[in-house]
């Protein structure tokens, strides 16, 4: 099948991308580069050397990969290219990792409030609207987040798969029962934009018909897959920094190099959490499981287990010796909350879910303790604030 994978640099792309052409797919990868230009702004790296795009495809090809294109394009920017783009590779399916993905990011500034807002919302509906333009029947794979949901108290409710089933009562008394797309409830402004792009994709395809699987993704963690530890031109990208670096990735990190674990508040925040090789996995089983014409679209809960973090960073102290440190939260978050999620169509599918257990924490501290010397330790800290009353407590400890 032939697969534009757009934003397939990235984290969660580029180990798709190679996953995919694995598979026999016919895959382009798109991309404009922003998030090493991102770096570049941030005076951060990624922890592993990455190498450049044509290095990294090069070296696919000489370790027996099938060949995969690459595009320069800004999808948010460039309307015209990105629909020629479609009229002349005619994709069977375009996987949509393309936008700013960090919270702290997003929450910096104006400025990349603004940015984070403009290029992910602008590019989800350009490619909605380039779809609709170019006639073609194509299947979208999204990358959303399990944060639309939320992470306020579900009372214990377990989140389903995109669509809540609710009773309206009516004036006679009478009640009626209907399925709605789960109330969206973002902890941040990149949050924000993953609920605003749900609402796009319920539009064009209650008007236009046009076909998607929204994969609302948890936190990712490790680095490689099989695929990308085939050469050291592969390899996948680490963030560690504290825009960048998720939670889990962090603590293994800050185990590796002996920093104590920056555990925000109490550590009572249960998030949603998915091995980066169960991520590639559920983007094939999306695209070898389209929805079919006229279906509404297809929400999955790509996410394997739910952990707190405070309990993340015992098990990791526990298997490393590292120092837990508890932090005043530069986040405007609940401090507890709890997260029952139900995660069985993509498991019915074929994943078979990897978890914290397999030993794979030992291999990502293993990459962090090889790559250390290249770790900014001035670069570990959450200064990203949600509030000035957040920034004033932050300074507060400093
Ligand atoms: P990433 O920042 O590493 O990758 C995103 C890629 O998209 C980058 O290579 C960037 O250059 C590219 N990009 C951004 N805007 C673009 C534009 N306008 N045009 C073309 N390319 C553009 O992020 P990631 O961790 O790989 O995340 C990929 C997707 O998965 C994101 O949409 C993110 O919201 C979602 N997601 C990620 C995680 C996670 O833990 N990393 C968890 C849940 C969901
Ligand atoms: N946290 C700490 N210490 C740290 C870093 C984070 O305690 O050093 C806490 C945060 O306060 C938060 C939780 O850990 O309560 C998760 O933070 P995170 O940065 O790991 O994850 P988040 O901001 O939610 O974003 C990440 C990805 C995003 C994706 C999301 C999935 O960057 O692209 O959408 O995970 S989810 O969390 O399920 O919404």
């Amino acid at each position: 099948m032939k697969v534009l994978v757009l934003g397939g640099d990235g984290f969660c792309g580029w180990p798709c991308c190679v996953n995919l052409a694995e598979a026999g797919h016919d895959v382009v990868m798109v991309d404009n580069l922003s998030r090493r230009k991102i770096d570049v702004d941030l005076g951060v790296e990624s922890l592993t050397p990455i190498a450049t795009v044509s290095d990294r495809l090069r070296a696919w090809e000489e370790t027996g990969g099938r060949a995969i294109r690459f595009v320069g394009l800004d999808i948010a920017q460039d309307y015209q290219l990105l629909l020629e783009l479609l009229r002349s590779e005619r994709p069977e399916a375009v996987v949509h990792f393309a936008e700013q993905r960090a919270a702290p990011y997003s929450m910096k500034s104006s400025t990349t409030k603004r940015y984070t807002v403009d290029n992910n919302v602008n590019g989800t509906h350009n490619l909605l609207c380039a779809i609709v333009e170019s006639g073609l029947d194509i299947h979208i794979v999204h990358l959303g987040t399990m944060g639309v949901y939320g992470y306020g108290s579900h009372r214990g409710a377990t989140i389903p798969e995109g669509y809540l089933t609710v009773e309206v009562p009516q004036a006679d008394g009478s009640r009626f029962r209907e399925k709605i797309l789960h109330p969206t409830d973002p902890g941040s402004v990149y949050h924000m934009t993953k609920t605003l792009d749900q609402l796009l994709f319920y539009y064009y395809n209650k008007n236009d018909g046009i076909r998607v699987t929204d994969l609302h993704q948890g936190i990712v963690w490790g680095t490689n897959t099989d695929l990308t530890d085939r050469d050291p031109r592969l390899v996948n990208r680490f963030d560690y920094d504290g825009d960048y670096g998720t939670v889990l990735n962090r603590f293994l990190m800050q185990a590796a190099i002996g920093y104590p674990l920056t555990v925000h508040g109490t550590g009572g925040q249960t998030r949603a959490f998915i091995h980066i090789r169960d991520s590639v996995k559920c983007v094939e089983l999306a695209i070898d499981h389209p929805p079919s014409s006229g279906e509404k679209v297809r929400i999955y809960n790509q996410m394997t287990e739910s952990h707190k973090v405070k309990d993340l960073a015992e098990k990791v102290a526990a298997v490393t010796g590292a120092q837990v440190s508890h932090l005043p939260n530069p986040r405007k978050e609940a401090i507890e909350n709890d997260l029952i999620v139900d995660n069985r169509c993509l498991i019915e599918l074929g994943l078979k879910p990897t978890t914290l257990e397999d030993g794979l924490l030992s291999e990502v501290v293993d990459v962090a303790r090889r790559w250390a010397d290249r770790c900014d330790r001035s670069r570990i800290p959450c200064v990203s604030t949600w509030t000035t009353t957040q920034a004033a407590a932050l300074k507060a400890t400093v």
